[in-house]
């Protein structure tokens, strides 16, 4: 079920337990601003969610509140799971989700990193 995009951050979300280490991930990279995980149910060879440490619902929320310093690193550490996974050279695809006419369905703001294979053009 799609979020709504104007609700307040919910602490039991399964990003958010992920996080915390209650739930499991196969994580692939972590510093202070960044958690980047393999997508439970993947949709190319290389598919990783990047999630930023702070309580973010979408990238507006993001966008719009967190300090410089944490989109900062935010940004960094996905190009840096992107270069760890070797696809610079053969090309990724960077996706979020941002509310409900996108789906997006988990409320911790996530950015997909798809690769691993031509990715086709974009749909939409
Ligand atoms: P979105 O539709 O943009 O909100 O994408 C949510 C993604 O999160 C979706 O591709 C599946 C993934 N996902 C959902 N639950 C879990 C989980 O418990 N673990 C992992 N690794 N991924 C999850």
């Amino acid at each position: 079920m799609p979020i709504d995009a104007t609700q307040a951050y919910d602490d039991d979300n399964i990003f958010a337990r992920i996080l915390r280490g209650e739930i499991p991930s196969r994580k692939v990279y972590e510093d202070e601003h960044a958690l980047a995980f393999h997508d439970i149910n993947p949709q190319a060879p290389v598919h990783i969610l990047v999630i930023p440490k702070g309580r973010y619902v979408s990238w507006d929320d993001f966008s719009a509140h967190a300090p410089v310093e944490e989109i900062a690193g935010f940004v960094r550490a996905v190009g840096h799971v992107a270069r760890e996974q070797g696809l610079v050279a053969p090309g990724y695809r960077l996706l979020a989700n941002a509310g409900s006419d996108s789906g997006q369905e988990v409320p911790h703001l996530h950015v997909h990193i798809f690769g691993g294979r031509g990715l086709g053009p974009m749909l939409v």
